[in-house]
């Protein structure tokens, strides 16, 4: 399937990544998030998804070199910033001066969701990578005046990538369902769905 623009800055690029390079990708988030933790929020909820991050850590809502608990953050792996400047070279034709020094690794279980948010942490306006390995999910695009509509919902496979920059960088997002059993067999995730964004937070160390 070919790249779609879903809104200026927003590319699709469904099944960019190879079966092969998913079971690679896949096996290393095995690796990478361990712990995976779940995210407490300041109103007192937790979020349904858990988390581990490389590089820094995200914490609702700031970025820390240092886990609460007060050991370093796990250090962002060059190979993944190469593949995500591969990603935004694929999605815009260039990659500019991209260079991400963050990953948030995301686990879904099949019950697990991600209400509207938008993603403002970062200091810079460097697009945002989005990968999708195992089960579908069906993300919501929105809009950057608030939570409600217009939105758009998109079907993230195993294997898709997703680019947000420029005017979209700033939109309202979330993943209201994950479908379970429709990724594939042979990559090694089973039940549920593996989500990477790679970031530039534009932040010193
Ligand atoms: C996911 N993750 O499918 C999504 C994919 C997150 C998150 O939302 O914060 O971990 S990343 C979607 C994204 C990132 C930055 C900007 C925009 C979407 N956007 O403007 O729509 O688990
Ligand atoms: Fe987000």
């Amino acid at each position: 399937p070919p790249p779609s623009r879903i809104a200026p800055g927003a590319v699709h690029l469904p099944g960019l990544l190879s079966p092969d390079r998913q079971a690679r990708l896949a096996a290393a988030c095995r690796r990478w998030a361990v712990p995976l933790r779940r995210v407490r929020l300041p109103s007192g909820g937790v979020m349904s998804v858990r988390q581990a991050c490389l590089g820094w850590e995200w914490t609702p809502y700031r970025y820390r070199r240092h886990h609460r608990d007060g050991g370093p953050v796990a250090a962002f792996p060059a190979a993944l910033g190469r593949l995500a400047v591969e990603c935004v070279a694929a999605a815009y034709g260039t990659a500019g001066d991209f260079t991400p020094d963050v990953a948030l690794i995301n686990f879904y279980a099949p019950e697990a969701r991600m209400g509207m948010h938008r993603d403002a942490e970062e200091v810079s306006p460097a697009p945002v990578v989005s990968i999708s390995l195992g089960d579908t999910a069906v993300f919501r695009f929105g809009n950057t005046a608030g939570r409600g509509w217009p939105w758009r919902d998109v079907h993230l496979d195993s294997g898709d990538v997703f680019v947000f920059g420029g005017p979209s960088r700033r939109a309202f997002h979330g993943v209201t369902r994950i479908l379970p059993g429709t990724g594939p067999a042979d990559i090694g995730v089973g039940v549920g769905r593996w989500n990477l964004t790679i970031r530039q937070t534009g932040l010193a160390v």
